[in-house]
């Protein structure tokens, strides 16, 4: 996959640009093509043989030409030129978020800053808010911006590193003599970002295993290659553990590198009570290996059911397993619908018959077809005029369809003033509105919270979408009193997304728990531009299911039928309270 690649060079350029003082139009493009090439789910290799790049958002015949040279060459004619115009160490400085151009120009013309670790200790020393246009908000704006980058340098987004991991199981199986295999770690536990990739497998011949594991094309450089141990760098940038271990002491070693660490001192910890000594290795009596070859026997052994591996991070699973109450987890495959859907009426990419058929091809029952609203423009907000006729296309695709049915939606957009981007008269036609924040991200907690709280108490609202606005690795989550939230929308029936983006995650699991604590329902969507997106729905799940929710919380595991009844009613109930 060159996709990263790709969107690299395009991200460069965007930047290169933006301190060039170029058209902000041109700038935009290529970050946003930036943006969905890294957030495919297939080869930008592939699209480009089957002539179809051009149906990724924002790609026109241009930069369609540009992908393909890129693919081609390795780089792009247009990106060497600018390089050679801009001093290296200002491109660094665009890494950080919130640091625009124009200030790190200035750093770097007035003050010889060249790294980030200088840019760091002058912003402790207060030397930037001499500078003309700087403040001291300014200093901390660009130390939260390195924050963040160390943050993003450090771990990935879950749901870019999944598919590699995947991609390497399924090598090692066809390409190795590898028995059993999993992922562990963090990934196992689905944690939102993760630092490396664990794996471990057990072989009659390990020697080969390593062999052919350091020889796989997705792998940069081998940090390290043992019998049980091997240790890489990928192509992407991110390291992986391979470990081969013993059958006999399998389940052991699953259950210990799969953590989390807390989880792992409190198993620990109830086996020295019982006499035994848990690790690795086995359960130990003594000298005595009494177990470790399956994961439920760790379990076992300390008297608990096996706990899923979303729950494993020390917060009151292991009282919940000793008391029996563990929950019981919404099940992947017991979401029917994808909640939150772009199509060609917005900004996103596919058709809504597309989007069914694609929905099709995963399994879903459902999807609400959510675009945004009028005032949106850079989003191709849906003029009122137009939906009606969104509308009778949905209905008239229902129709047709026996199996996938859309629902008529909107993501209205919540204006600075609390208010809503349509009038009710319009919100009261869409089958499933959802109301989302895009703007005015400064405003403060109080004014964010009271905006949000305000939608939540229009009667046509049913659900909040993305409610924190963070994005991972690139923007915080605004400020907002959440247990106002959580408390609101309890009393007025709404609904909060967990939305499945693999950037957002957003409610994440903690706020996602709350909310289910609370008794607030969550509706899971992927936001999905472009149908490929459609994929990260398990993201969702994966939240949810580390948010302790069961099946009843979630309201993508009703059938149509039961989402459409479930949707009018809120309405109608919304309403007699209001009158
Ligand atoms: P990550 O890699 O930061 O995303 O998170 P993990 O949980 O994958 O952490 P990692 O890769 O450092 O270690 C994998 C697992 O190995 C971890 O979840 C628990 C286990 N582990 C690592 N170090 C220790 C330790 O010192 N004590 C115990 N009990 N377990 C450990
Ligand atoms: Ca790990
Ligand atoms: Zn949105």
């Amino acid at each position: 996959m060159k996709n990263k690649e790709v969107a690299e060079i395009f991200r460069k350029v965007a930047a290169l640009l933006e301190i060039k003082g170029d058209n902000p139009y041109r700038i935009r493009a290529y970050q946003r093509a930036a943006q969905n090439i890294e957030a495919l789910t297939v080869d930008v290799e592939e699209l480009a043989a089957q002539g179809k790049l051009e149906r990724i958002p924002g790609i026109g015949k241009d930069l369609a030409q540009k992908i393909k040279e890129i693919l081609e060459t390795g780089t792009l004619q247009k990106y060497e030129e600018l390089k050679r115009e801009i001093p290296p160490e200002l491109l660094k400085f665009l890494e950080i978020p919130g640091f625009g151009p124009k200030k790190a120009k200035i750093v770097y013309e007035k003050l010889g800053i060249k790294t980030i670790e200088e840019l760091e200790k002058a912003c402790l020393e207060h030397r930037l808010a001499r500078l003309p246009g700087f403040g001291p908000k300014t200093e901390e704006n660009i130390l939260k911006g390195i924050k963040l980058l160390k943050q993003k340098r450090g771990r990935l987004p879950l749901g870019l590193v999944l598919p590699w991991a995947e991609e390497l199981v399924s090598l090692l199986k066809k390409k190795s003599p590898v028995d059993r295999i999993d992922i562990a770690g963090s990934i196992r536990r689905r944690r939102e970002t993760v630092k490396d990739i664990d794996i471990l497998v057990t072989s009659k011949n390990p020697l080969k295993v390593m062999e052919i594991f350091v020889s796989l094309p997705m792998v940069e450089e081998v940090l390290l290659q043992g019998e049980t141990k091997t240790s890489v760098r990928l192509k992407q940038g991110i390291q992986v553990d391979l470990r081969v271990v013993d059958p006999e002491c399998y389940g052991a070693a699953l259950a210990y590198f799969t953590g989390s660490k807390a989880h792992n001192i409190r198993i620990r910890e109830l086996g020295v009570q019982r006499g035994l000594k848990i690790n690795e290795y086995g359960i130990f009596k003594g000298q005595n290996r009494i177990g470790g070859r399956e994961e439920e026997e760790v379990f076992a052994a300390v008297g608990l059911p096996w706990i899923p591996p979303e729950l494993r991070e020390d917060r009151g699973e292991i009282e919940a397993a000793q008391a029996g109450t563990l929950p019981r987890l919404v099940g992947y495959d017991e979401v029917l619908g994808d909640a939150h859907v772009h199509s060609k009426f917005s900004d996103g990419s596919a058709s809504i018959e597309e989007i069914a058929a694609y929905a099709r091809k995963l399994g879903l029952k459902w999807v609400g077809i959510c675009d945004h609203s009028q005032g949106l423009k850079v989003a191709g907000g849906v003029p009122i005029e137009k939906i009606m006729e969104k509308k009778k296309a949905i209905e008239a695709f229902n129709k047709r369809s026996k199996d996938v049915k859309l629902l008529c939606g909107t993501e209205v957009d919540i204006l600075a003033d609390g208010k809503l981007d349509y009038p009710d008269e319009i919100l009261k036609e869409f089958d499933l509105v959802i109301a989302s924040i895009h703007s005015g991200f400064k405003q403060g907690e109080e004014n964010l919270t009271q905006r949000i709280v305000a939608a939540m108490k229009n009667p046509f609202v049913h659900c909040i979408g993305h409610p924190t606005g963070r994005l991972l690795g690139e923007r915080e989550p605004y400020p907002l009193d959440m247990e106002r939230i959580i408390s609101t929308a309890k009393e007025t029936k709404t609904a909060l997304e967990i939305n499945a983006y693999y950037k957002r995650l957003d409610l994440n699991d903690i706020h996602a728990r709350a909310a289910k604590e609370a008794g607030v329902k969550l509706l899971i969507g992927t936001d999905a531009h472009i149908t490929d997106q459609m994929s990260y729905l398990h993201l969702g799940v994966a939240v949810a299911r580390r948010g302790w929710c069961e099946k009843d919380d979630i309201l993508n595991t009703l059938n149509y039928r039961q989402f459409k009844k479930y949707l009018k009613d809120i309405v109608s109930w919304k309403l007699k309270q209001k009158s």
